[in-house]
């Protein structure tokens, strides 16, 4: 097991308040998300300055550790609304078709890391693989730290800028960045991106992710989120 860096017991305090707030933490969850997560940026621990090839990175998760995952023991399922389940291994993916993308890391709460290679499977060709059955319309997304969730419409899920990625700045992914798998969608802000990823399933409606539901955009192209950022491209 490894510890999180996020200083667990700031974040569990400030949830725990949001949910005595009741209907008006609800209301105003938004804002106070990014309260939630600008205290965790701070830090209090250090160990983001401590990551393999950190430099701009924040470490994030909502848990407060997370299982070791390696080639010997890792899997990757693709389910629900599909023709053929499959179970993928680490070598599996690493066999496939492999795809490399380099955009700018944009996280929702400012932060941001310029030009920063991913390689891995294309998602759509998961998808291809399974057989989409014609009722699913969205993806969701499970991680083995326990908690964490994304998801995407099927129409996200196919473009060709979404990976399940393997590899991030021409290494294999490190435990801290989501390793040995997780989600990248280069379209949209970096919470979208679900760090140790283990499933993939077809549903016929969207499941809101982690962070959704406390008030972050279920469509999170980078720059409808904010307003800070150039317009989308798609
Ligand atoms: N499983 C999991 N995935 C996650 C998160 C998390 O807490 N748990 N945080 C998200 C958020 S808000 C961001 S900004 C990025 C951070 O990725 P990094 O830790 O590699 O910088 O992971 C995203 N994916
Ligand atoms: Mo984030």
């Amino acid at each position: 097991m490894r510890a999180g860096g996020e200083g667990p017991p700031v974040g569990r305090r400030v949830v725990l308040g949001m949910l005595g707030l009741g209907a008006a933490g609800v209301a105003a969850g938004p804002y106070l998300q990014r309260a939630v997560e600008n205290v965790a940026s701070k830090d209090p621990t250090g160990l983001s300055g401590l990551l393999p090839g950190g430099g701009g990175f924040r470490y994030y998760s909502v848990t407060g550790s997370v299982p070791d995952r390696t080639a010997a023991d890792y899997t990757l399922t693709v389910g629900g609304l599909v023709e053929k389940p499959v179970s993928y291994t680490l070598a599996d993916l690493q066999a496939m078709r492999q795809r490399r993308i380099v955009r700018d890391v944009q996280c929702v709460t400012g932060w941001r890391v310029p030009g920063t290679p991913f390689e891995g499977v294309l998602l759509a060709d998961l998808l291809e693989a399974a057989g989409v059955r014609p009722e699913a319309t969205a993806v969701g997304f499970g991680c083995f730290d326990g908690s964490y969730t994304e998801s995407l419409t099927l129409d996200q899920a196919r473009r060709d800028d979404v990976l399940v990625a393997l590899r991030m700045q021409d290494r294999p992914l490190a435990h801290e960045h989501g390793g040995p798998v997780r989600l990248y969608v280069a379209p949209m802000y970096f919470y979208k991106s679900a760090k140790w990823l283990d499933s993939i399933t077809l549903t016929s409606t969207v499941q809101p992710g982690y962070w959704e539901h406390f008030g972050y955009d279920v469509d999170a192209w980078v720059g409808r989120s904010n307003g800070r950022d150039d317009a989308p491209t798609a």
